[in-house]
């Protein structure tokens, strides 16, 4: 599973340390399994790109250059930086082709988060352009060993290549795949040794598909999601992953050497199609080693930003609307790429996501992390920061977040990606 290393150099320059990498995306051959090649397009000649690695703090530049026959933008998906740099096309003209482009920014939270386009999404996705960025802390919780594992699915046709797109039913369902992938590849099989325990971090990059994780039905335990670690491990057979988010697991140890165990996708209904369970690959116990690995008890402390019934301060429909002219829209409250209202710096935002639709909408907010107060009227089991949150049918998701001093324009929008194509967006000003 090992992944190509990007041009990488750490160079110290007056302020410091600068973690440096350059980007290239590029039509190529993606080879999904031995002697099977679809066209797709990649980043640095792969799917998925480099595995970027940024150190919590520390300036992060990454020279892009767009070598693809359409022009393009990077979003860093999860990162709290400036609105400048958050790669969508209300920050930044489109990255044209042949043109380069260096984004320029420090991470400010260790964790685990990816990068793609944010222009033609539903097709330059599912092409292949995405990649895990990794936030290392100084003092980071290492376990035995690490996976990065980025899923997909992909729609092949008969003659082997990409699917077209599925025009007004893959507009209404989002796009899922009949190809389950893991790091790119159909159903890999993964090693981990007898007795080890390591830090698996998984980032659902499918367009539409919910991934209902399973590890062969045994336990594992959750200690991370998209906002970093936390505050306890929750030991869990299954975690759902709803398209764009992430996880972060403690896996094993496992006891007996030799066994093969599925990597599954449990059935989940999310009322666009039902699936069965779907194996997206495979992990074999290899022989036995030590294990110096230790999970605390307590992982991190996250403070709550609302400590009683705060007042909504404001309320987000999703929604689906007839048209004359497309058949139908996704819309936020009522309007194709909604412009809400701008936020304050510094006025603590309490939001009720109210899903008006029959599907799921997985609700992704972009630059900032949010804390889950309630869906549906309860509250979460466990406090986590997030910028990816599943919003049931007919159910309510309530939010709280912090506009810092960060003042531009942002977005929020579903991430099933044709939905977000369909008009299930938003942008909204955060100003001082
Ligand atoms: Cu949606």
């Amino acid at each position: 599973m090992k992944q190509g290393a990007a041009e990488y150099t750490s160079a110290t320059s007056e302020g410091g340390d600068v973690v440096r990498y350059r980007l290239e995306a590029a039509e190529i051959a993606w080879e999904i399994a031995p002697g099977r090649t679809v066209r797709g397009y990649g980043f640095n000649g792969q799917v998925p790109g480099p595995v970027l690695e940024a150190k919590q703090g520390i300036p992060l530049e990454v020279e892009f250059t767009n070598r693809l026959p359409e022009p393009t933008v990077i979003h860093w998906h999860g990162l709290r930086i400036p609105a400048a740099m958050d790669g969508t096309e209300i920050v930044q003209r489109p990255v044209q082709p042949g043109e380069t482009f260096t984004y320029r920014f420090t991470p400010p939270d260790a964790g685990t988060f990816w990068y793609h386009p944010h222009l033609n999404e539903t097709e330059q996705l599912e092409k292949g352009l995405y990649g895990a960025l990794i936030v290392r802390a100084a003092d980071e919780l290492t376990l035995d060993g690490e996976k990065v594992l980025v899923f997909d699915d992909l729609r092949v046709d008969k003659k082997g290549q990409i699917a077209k797109f599925g025009g007004l039913k893959d507009r209404h369902n989002g796009r899922e795949g009949n190809v389950r992938l893991i790091n790119g590849k159909s159903e890999p099989e993964l090693t981990i040794a007898a007795g080890q325990i390591e830090r698996w971090r998984i980032v659902n990059a499918s367009s539409a598909r919910y991934v209902r994780l399973s590890l062969g039905g045994l336990p594992f335990r959750i200690i991370g999601t998209d906002g970093g670690l936390i505050e306890a491990p929750v030991t869990a057979e299954e975690v759902l992953l709803p398209a764009a988010d992430r996880v972060e697991l403690a896996v094993g140890p496992f006891e007996k050497e030799g066994e093969v165990l599925n990597i599954e996708d449990l059935p989940y209904n999310r009322l666009a199609g039902k699936k069965g369970i779907e194996r997206f690959g495979t992990i074999r116990v290899a022989p036995r080693k030590p294990s110096t690995a230790r999970v605390p008890e307590r992982l991190r402390e996250i403070v709550p930003l609302v400590t009683a019934d705060a007042p909504v301060t404001r309320t987000v429909k999703l929604g689906f609307k007839m048209s004359l002219r497309r058949g139908f829209d996704f819309v936020v409250n009522d309007e194709r790429h909604h412009h809400d209202q701008p936020v304050k710096v510094g006025e603590l935002q309490v939001w009720d996501v109210v899903n008006a639709t029959m599907m799921d909408h997985p609700f992704h907010l972009h630059g900032f992390f949010f804390q889950v107060l309630e869906v549906n009227g309860k509250k979460p089991a466990w406090r986590s920061l997030e910028d990816v949150i599943n919003v049931p049918p007919k159910g309510t998701v309530r939010i709280a977040w912090y506009p810092d001093d960060r003042p531009g324009m942002w977005m929020y929008h579903c991430h099933i990606l044709e939905h977000h194509a369909a008009g299930m967006m938003a942008h909204f000003e955060v100003v001082r």
